[in-house]
């Protein structure tokens, strides 16, 4: 591994949130690969915090802390990820389910997602599915895309497509789940169309899924 990729890695873990940005420049000045940077360095070390965070090393402050890092590295690869498509290739909306705000991978599979032309509507974190099932009717998306990181909210996203069949809205909108304890026999057993792996998988998917679906009535 470079010597950039361990230095933004230990950075991540140890949650040194002033000095990310100039390691991210650094890296990218020198052509270290974007992916490399977000897959081996950055998300490796949130790997490592939470094994940490399990083993009671540290507790959620650091977590935080270390989310936060990434959060600002993160800033500094998404404009680099940026496609060139002028017309979208279709409109996804993505989220992380009701009583869960872990966001970071969300975020990461959004950058990707736009980066390969899709206009993706960001609805954040926490939502409920009341809310979600307002916004497909309202903003009428070719996919729906929802993520968990707790095994405690992963039922979330099966009342998701229990409520679009009861609108019957099933059949209009696609339904893609991930997060880490997400795979893909669950979302099978929930309905789901589709699992991503993760954000190289999200697109692969989304690029499928365009135009599968039944439009809505106008
Ligand atoms: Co939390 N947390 N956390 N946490 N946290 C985990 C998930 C945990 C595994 C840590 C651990 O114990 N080892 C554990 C869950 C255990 C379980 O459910 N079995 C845990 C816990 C317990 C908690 C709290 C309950 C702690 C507490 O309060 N006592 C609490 C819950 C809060 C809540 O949500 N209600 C909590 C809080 C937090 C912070 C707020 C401090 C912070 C989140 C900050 C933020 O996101 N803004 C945090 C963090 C950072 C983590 C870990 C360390 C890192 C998560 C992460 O960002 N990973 C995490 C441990 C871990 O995952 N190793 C942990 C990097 C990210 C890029 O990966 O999200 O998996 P990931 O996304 C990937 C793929 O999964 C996929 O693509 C991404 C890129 O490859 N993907 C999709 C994700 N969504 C997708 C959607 C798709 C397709 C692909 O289509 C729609």
């Amino acid at each position: 591994m470079s010597g950039h990729l361990d230095e933004i890695k230990d950075a991540v873990i140890d949650g040194k949130h002033k000095e990310i940005e100039d390691l991210v420049k650094a890296a990218i000045e020198d052509n270290v690969n974007i992916n490399e940077i977000v897959n081996d360095a950055m998300i490796t070390a949130m790997d490592v915090v939470g094994q940490k965070f399990a083993d009671k090393e540290i507790f959620v402050p650091e977590m935080l802390v270390s989310a936060v890092t990434v959060k600002k590295g993160l800033g500094l690869i998404k404009p680099l990820l940026k496609g060139k498509e002028t017309e979208p290739r279709g409109t996804i909306i993505m989220c992380t389910v009701k009583g869960d705000i872990h966001d970071i991978g969300k975020n990461l599979v959004i950058m990707m997602l736009e980066g390969a032309g899709f206009h993706v509507i960001d609805l954040g974190v926490d939502l409920t599915v009341e809310k979600l099932i307002q916004e497909v009717e309202k903003m009428k998306p070719n996919i729906l895309g929802l993520s968990a990181l707790l095994t405690t909210t992963m039922p979330e996203m099966k009342k998701v497509i229990e409520e679009l069949k009861a609108q019957e809205l099933r059949d209009r909108v696609k339904v893609m789940v991930g997060g880490a304890p997400v795979n893909a026999a669950f979302a099978e057993k929930i309905g789901a169309d589709a699992y991503g792996k993760d954000a190289v998988e999200a697109v692969r998917i989304s690029r499928r899924f365009v135009g599968q679906t039944e439009p809505f009535p106008l």
